[in-house]
């Protein structure tokens, strides 16, 4: 049933290689979409199958009922779309730029002083997921305007509502990269130590992919916890036991740099100092989150 939505005109600006495979997946859909970058060159295979290349900004934002950014950062979104305030008044605003919070709150501010409807979104997926199962796409902003291009939107991703606060899903897109990138950055710290005994990356990745996997479900546990307000909960590793210093001995011994795991010490250490060291690793929590509700 792709077509059963209300059809919206749309406009993509920027086409680079998120812009180009959202535009795709319009043009894989049967939806017209017109297209627009600030340097020329780009966007050829998309006229081939069908977009309409505007031949100006104005003419591609004055053309559309909804206009897609999909720019570098939000410098590159303001700069582009500062000069455009009036022409996209009574239009619709999706920015799938990524950004902070604050900045998709100040474009918020400002789409609504000048009378535009606006849907921050943040995309959890590369290039090649657009439009295939395993793609999400966060947005936050108005719920009348997130129902309103819900359906346009779920071609590209799975959709999922972060509320009215524009902020929202940026906090929720970064978040998750911040828990990737630690992630990944004790990987990359485990294979240093095992370099220590001849071990290749590839061959410390074949053990560790399997090992993480399993174990990454055990964060829903910790989280119940977290939720739950008791961190007393029984069967929980102590932060006693679980203080790091073998690992880290070992990580020093092997030469490696031990500074992501050290911080990671650094807070078990503190919860053990308040008095919480019979607890388990999801009271490190308190000592992330510091401010209060
Ligand atoms: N690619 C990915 O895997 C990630 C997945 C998660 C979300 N991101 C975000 O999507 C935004 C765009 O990313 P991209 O991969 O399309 O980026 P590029 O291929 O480098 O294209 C950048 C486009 O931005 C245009 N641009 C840059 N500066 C300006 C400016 N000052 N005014 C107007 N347009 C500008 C650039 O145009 P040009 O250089 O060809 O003229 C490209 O169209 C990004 O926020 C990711 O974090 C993608």
């Amino acid at each position: 049933n792709a077509r059963a939505h209300e059809p919206q005109t749309l406009s993509i600006l920027g086409l680079g290689a998120m812009g180009t495979a959202l535009a795709a997946a319009l043009l894989d859909r049967g939806d017209p979409v017109t297209v627009w970058n600030r340097s020329p060159g780009r966007g050829d295979g998309l006229v081939e199958r069908g977009a309409h290349r505007a031949g100006t900004i104005d003419e591609a934002v004055g053309g559309s009922e909804v206009i897609v950014t999909c720019l570098l950062r939000y410098a590159s979104v303001r700069e582009t779309l500062d000069p455009l305030a009036e022409a996209l008044r009574g239009r619709t605003l999706i920015d799938l730029t990524t950004t902070t919070p604050d900045e998709a709150r100040e474009l918020g501010t400002w789409a609504a002083k000048h009378g535009i409807d606006f849907l921050n979104g943040a995309i959890l997926a590369t290039p090649p997921m657009i439009g295939a199962p395993g793609a999400q796409l966060f947005v936050s902003g108005p719920a009348a305007v997130h129902e309103r291009t819900r359906a346009v939107l779920e071609v590209w991703a799975e959709i999922v509502y972060d509320g009215a606060e524009p902020g929202a899903a940026s906090l929720v897109d970064l978040a998750m990269l911040a828990a990737m990138y630690q992630m990944f950055a004790g990987l990359l710290h485990g294979a240093a130590m095992a370099a220590s005994v001849g071990m290749r990356a590839t061959d410390f990745a074949a053990r560790a992919v399997p090992f993480v996997a399993a174990m990454v479900p055990h964060f829903a546990g910790d989280a119940e916890i977290i939720d739950g307000g008791d961190y007393t909960v029984p069967g929980q590793q102590s932060l006693h036991f679980s203080d790091l210093s073998d690992i880290i001995r070992a990580s020093d011994g092997a030469g490696a740099n031990s500074s992501t795991l050290r911080a990671v010490q650094a807070l078990i250490a503190e919860q053990v100092t308040l008095g919480h060291g019979d607890e388990g690793m999801a009271r490190i929590y308190e000592s992330l989150r510091r401010e209060e509700d």
